[in-house]
C-alpha cells in the first residue's frame, strides 16, 4: 500500500496580499504527477484543505480538478477537515463521492469514519478524525471522562478500536507533542482564527494503535515522537518566517504489518519565497530579475524614497522590505534590561532618542513616555 501524505493545502490563501492560487495550482500538478508516477494507491489530505470556511471559487475549482484527475487514475483520496475548513461545506457530496474513491470526513459525530483499501498484502484500515475540540467530543461521548483536550482526542480514538492484527493508518488534524516537546511551528499557523493553543495538545503516545499517523495542522514537515507519526507540513511556504524551511511530501509504503517505509520527496515550488540582502544599487540588476516572493533587506545607511517601487521592477513579487544598517544595529544592541540597572529611566530614554533619532527628547514626548512607563509599572511615582 503506497500513499502520499498531504496536509495544510490552504487553497485560496494569500500571503502579504499576494494570491497563491497559481502556486497552488502548480503544486497540485506536481503532486498529481508524483502520485501517478509513484503508482500510489491513495492520497491523504489531513485537513486545512481550504484557507477559509467559505473558500473562493478558484480554490473550489482547484480542489475539484485535483480530485477529478486522481479519481480518473483510480487513486483513492481521503480527506479530513482542519480548523480552517467548514465541516459542513467540506462534507458536501461526500456520500456520493465515496462511490468514486473520494472519501471525505468533514464532521466528527461521535465515531471515526473507517475506509478500508486493499493491496496484495491484504487490507488496510484508514481511520479519519476530522478536526475536533474537546467540547465536541464531550458532546458525543458523554460517558467518557474528558477533562482536557488530550483526554478528548484519546477518547475519540479509543472509541474506534482498531484491530491490532491489521494495518491501521490514522488521519488527524491536531496539535501533537513528542517526548514532552512541542512540534516546531512554521509561523503561518499563527494566523489561525484562534492561535495554535498551548493547552490544546495531545501526546504522541495516544496513537500507539496506528502503523502510520498522517497529521495536519503544523506547517513545518517533521516527525513527532516516532518516525511514523508525522506532520506532512504545508506544500508551500505560507509566511516569511518559513523562508529557510524547504517543503516535502512523505511517500509512505506499508508492507506487511509493522513494515513502514517513508520517503520524503522535496517540493519545488513555482515561485520560491526567499530573502535577498544588499545595497539597493546591487540589487537592481536585470540578471537578478525573478518572480520569486522576495523579502528584501537593504543595507544602505539612508532610507531610500520609493525603494519598493524601484525593487518591484526586478522583483514584482516583493513582499517585504526592511533595512539592516548602523541605525538598526543600534536598535538591536540596545538592551533595556542591561542598562536599566545602571542609569535612570530618563537617562536611558535620552540615550535611546540620541541613538535612534539623533536628537534630544522633547518635554512633551517625555511627559507621554513617563506616563506610559508608570502605567506599565516600569518606573514608580517618584521617578
Ligand atoms: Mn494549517
Amino acid at each position: 500500500m503506497k500513499f502520499l501524505h498531504l496536509a495544510d493545502l490552504h487553497l485560496g490563501k494569500s500571503v502579504s496580499e499576494f494570491s497563491m492560487i497559481r502556486d497552488q495550482e502548480a503544486v497540485l500538478d506536481l503532486l498529481f504527477t508524483l502520485a501517478k508516477e509513484e503508482k500510489a494507491d491513495a492520497v491523504l489530505i489531513s485537513g486545512d484543505v481550504y484557507d477559509k470556511a467559505i473558500p473562493s471559487e478558484e480554490a473550489v475549482h482547484l480542489l475539484d480538478s485535483f480530485l477529478n484527475r486522481l479519481s480518473q487514475e483510480n487513486i483513492s483520496v481521503l480527506i479530513i477537515s482542519g480548523n480552517h475548513d467548514s465541516d459542513e461545506r467540506l462534507n458536501f457530496g461526500s456520500s456520493l463521492f465515496s462511490a468514486r474513491g473520494v472519501y471525505i470526513a468533514g464532521k466528527y459525530e461521535g465515531s471515526l469514519q473507517k475506509v478500508t483499501l486493499k493491496d496484495a498484502q491484504g487490507e488496510v484500515d484508514f481511520w479519519m478524525l476530522p478536526f475536533v475540540k474537546a467540547s465536541l467530543v464531550r458532546h458525543y461521548l458523554p460517558e467518557a471522562d474528558i477533562e482536557s483536550y488530550d483526554d478528548a482526542v484519546r477518547a475519540a480514538i479509543s472509541a474506534c478500536q482498531p484491530d491490532p492484527d491489521r494495518r491501521n493508518v490514522l488521519l488527524a488534524h491536531q496539535f501533537v507533542t513528542g517526548h514532552g516537546q512541542d512540534p516546531e511551528m512554521a509561523g503561518s499557523e499563527n494566523q489561525l482564527p484562534q492561535a495554535v493553543g498551548t493547552i490544546e495538545k495531545v501526546g504522541w503516545d495516544a496513537f500507539e494503535a496506528f502503523d502510520y499517523v498522517a497529521l495536519g495542522h503544523i506547517h513545518t514537515p517533521q516527525m513527532v515522537g516516532r518516525e511514523t507519526i508525522r506532520y506532512a507540513g504545508s506544500p508551500l511556504k505560507y509566511s516569511l518566517s518559513e523562508i529557510r524551511r524547504e517543503k516535502s511530501v512523505p511517500v509512505v509504503t506499508l508492507g506487511k504489518k509493522g513494515e513502514t517505509d517513508i520517503r520524503l520527496v522535496p517540493i519545488t515550488p513555482l515561485r520560491d519565497m526567499r530573502r535577498i540582502k544588499g545595497k539597493l544599487d546591487e540589487l537592481l540588476d536585470a540578471a537578478l530579475l525573478t518572480e520569486d516572493y522576495i523579502y528584501a533587506t537593504l543595507t544602505d545607511e539612508e532610507i531610500i524614497p520609493d525603494a519598493v517601487g524601484h525593487l518591484r521592477t526586478y522583483y514584482p513579487n516583493l513582499m517585504k522590505l526592511d533595512y539592516a544598517n548602523s541605525h538598526t544595529r543600534a536598535v538591536m544592541d540596545f538592551s533595556f534590561r542591561d542598562q536599566q540597572e545602571k542609569v535612570s529611566f530618563k537617562e536611558l530614554m535620552t540615550d535611546f532618542y540620541q541613538k535612534i533619532r539623533g536628537g534630544d527628547i522633547s518635554e512633551q514626548e517625555w511627559d507621554i513616555l513617563k506616563g506610559t512607563a508608570k502605567e506599565a509599572g516600569l518606573i514608580d511615582e517618584t521617578d
